[in-house]
């Protein structure tokens, strides 16, 4: 059994690390670079940016945030947000990106993943699934979750897979920036149908949450909220979580 990742994630948009409630009221919460630092520092054993960029000029910030980030940080790095093809994927892992994570463009096109896998290899594809809880069921979203789908979650992630998704980033839209807890219920349901890798994302706030999160079966838990309002350092959840039989890297 490989030690679940402890991962910060930095929202990034228009080359500042934000931070909000259910994707909105994004605030300024620092400079990328100084974030990566702080976390690597911390012990993070991985480290997700999320460019949710809203201009032209943001996303052409874009690479330079990596490189700026990349040079700083000695653990893997996932870059999202904003990937529509092969080419953004190329350019995000030839400027310092270990894997990237698509969702919309995927969800569009899904032969995308296979042929990202059969480029990069799957390790590098990473599944970003944003699920809304509705009376059908955890529905994906898109468009950083201004857009419904008719896609769930469980059977997405069954497909993706299949198609060369290496991992599965599992946000809940509903939790994102709530710290009311991860949505487990969403969890289970993809854990139970995927066999590679699943990272717990949206709703962090407490260490509990994330062994929580661990016990259902996440190899890997994000959070941003509670790191960058400093709530709580990578250090600290990781001897927390110990202190909790949960044996995680030192
Ligand atoms: P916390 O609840 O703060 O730990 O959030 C973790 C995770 O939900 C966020 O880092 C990130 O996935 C939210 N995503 C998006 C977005 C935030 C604002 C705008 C767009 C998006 O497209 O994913």
């Amino acid at each position: 059994m490989l030690m679940p990742r402890i991962i910060p994630c930095l929202d990034v948009r228009d080359g500042r690390v934000v931070k909000g409630t259910r994707f909105k009221n994004l605030r300024d919460t620092g400079d990328p670079a100084e974030c990566a630092a702080r976390y690597a520092e911390q012990g993070a054993d991985e480290l997700v940016v999320l460019d949710i960029s809203a201009t032209l000029e943001g996303r052409r910030t874009r690479l330079e945030t990596v490189r700026r980030v990349r040079a700083v940080l000695n653990v893997p790095l996932c870059v999202g947000g904003g990937v529509r093809g092969i080419e953004d994927a190329e350019a995000l892992l030839a400027n310092g990106a270990d894997k990237v994570g698509i969702n919309t463009a995927a969800v569009a096109d899904p032969t995308l993943l296979s042929r990202l896998a059969d480029r990069f290899g799957r390790q590098c594809v990473v599944l970003s699934i944003d699920a809304q809880r509705s009376a059908e069921g955890y529905r994906v979203v898109t468009h950083s979750g201004n857009q419904g789908t008719a896609r769930l979650a469980a059977e997405w992630a069954v497909e993706a897979v299949g198609r060369g998704a290496g991992e599965i980033l599992l946000t809940s839209h509903d939790r994102d920036g709530t710290r009311e807890g991860y949505d487990l219920d969403l969890l289970a349901e993809v854990r139970a149908v995927v066999d590679v890798p699943v990272i717990a994302s949206g709703g962090a706030a407490s260490t509990a949450h994330m062994a929580a999160a661990i016990a259902a079966g996440a190899d890997a838990v994000l959070a941003a909220s509670i790191f960058h309002d400093g709530d709580l350092s990578v250090m600290e959840v990781k001897h927390q979580l110990r202190e909790r039989g949960v044996e995680v890297r030192r």
